[in-house]
């Protein structure tokens, strides 16, 4: 069995609390039992120098809201980097924040790649320019609305990463059928009973005809994502069977 080098991510936030419940759960709970990835929560007032430990103040300019202070931040990431570089010290250094890029399967797959990610939760007042400027590498957003923090971002973030890992998943094709790997959403599924209050599985898919399982579900895959989300199509191959399925029902 070949060892996998394991994927460091480093979190930063004012509410470490918030991450425990779901960074005890299933998938990820199980990447970090196999050693596939290591997740530390970092508490930025723990970078504070302060009797009040105060990560925050008030706008410079004015204006309703607090500002995350640099120096925690600065500093957190400075130890992070002494501390470990386990993965040659190349770490990406995440803002989470509202005005980042939007997080979709490519970013993703992209952040699956790295060895050392740094997440840093924003919250929404704001965070301090020179976090962005001299210290995120990269800004995420998960959508556009408005969430009081990055937590749940990272959380996100994680979860969808993680999964990508090599080793993660039981196995790696259920990751490659997922909705949105392939750009496409993904096919209808079924398991049994095969016949439920009168609703009967597919016929074909009863068949053991794999070649014509297979042509089906790119069909529905097809078919569901034209109409649930058709401008994700224009990002996708399409091969000809593809487009005259899609023509025949725009007759
Ligand atoms: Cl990353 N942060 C916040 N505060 N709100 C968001 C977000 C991030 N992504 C979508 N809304």
């Amino acid at each position: 069995m070949v060892r996998l080098k394991s994927v460091q991510i480093d979190i930063l936030t004012l509410f470490p609390e918030m991450f425990q419940g779901p960074f005890t759960e299933s998938i990820l709970q199980r990447a970090v039992e196999r050693g596939l990835v290591r997740v530390d929560i970092h508490n930025i007032r723990d970078f504070t120098h302060d009797r009040h430990h105060t990560a925050d103040d008030y706008a410079y300019g004015g204006g309703a809201g607090m500002v995350l202070k640099p120096e925690p931040i600065f500093e957190a990431v400075d130890k992070i980097k002494e501390s470990q570089a386990p993965n040659g010290g190349d770490l990406a250094v995440i803002l989470l924040t509202p005005q980042g890029r939007l997080f979709e399967q490519k970013v993703a797959q992209e952040l699956a790649v790295q060895r050392h990610l740094v997440l840093i939760c924003g919250r929404y007042e704001g965070v301090d320019e020179r976090v962005r400027e001299h210290l995120a590498s990269d800004e995420v957003s998960i959508g556009d609305y408005v969430l009081s923090g990055g937590e749940l971002a990272a959380m996100v973030v994680v979860e969808a990463v993680v999964r990508l890992l090599p080793g993660v998943l039981g196995s790696e094709a259920s990751a490659r059928d997922d909705s949105h790997a392939s750009g496409l959403l993904e096919y209808p599924q079924y398991t049994r009973p095969e016949l439920y209050r009168g609703w009967a599985v597919p016929e074909v898919l009863l068949s053991g005809n794999h070649a014509q399982i297979a042509r089906w579900r790119r069909q529905q895959a097809i078919l569901r994502t034209l109409a649930r989300r058709p401008e994700l199509l224009e990002r996708v191959e399409l091969s000809l069977e593809d487009r005259q399925l899609i023509d025949s029902t725009r007759l």
